[in-house]
């Protein structure tokens, strides 16, 4: 067995052990809406999911445009919290802006 054989075997058996095994990660997706200002999606996306102001810009006119885009992927608490605090921004500005995690597979 050559080495490079031997790291895929190694890095298989570290993959199946649970002590270094990656938590299942979520992605947020954000929902198109006709009310929610588009300057208050560009500040959820900067504010919270930490965009640069032309990512946030890009991808507010991408969701726009085609409905949904993937505002981050986080291990699940992460991706509630984000959800949660984003939900609770636009409510009390009395905005419809609606997100759902999916499970990144
Ligand atoms: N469609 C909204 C508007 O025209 C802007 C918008 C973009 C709303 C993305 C929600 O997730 C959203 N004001």
């Amino acid at each position: 067995m050559n080495e490079h054989q031997n790291d895929i075997i190694e890095q298989t058996r570290e993959d199946e052990d649970s002590k270094t095994e990656e938590p299942p990660m979520f992605r947020v997706i954000l929902l198109n809406d006709d009310y929610t200002p588009k300057i208050f999606v560009v500040e959820i996306l900067v504010t919270i999911f930490h965009k640069s102001a032309a990512a946030a810009t890009e991808l507010m006119w991408q969701v726009h445009n085609g409905g949904r885009g993937v505002a981050g992927v986080y291990p699940r608490d992460v991706a509630e919290t984000k959800v949660a605090v984003a939900t609770t921004l636009a409510r009390e500005n009395e905005f419809p802006l609606k997100m759902i995690i999916e499970e990144d597979r």
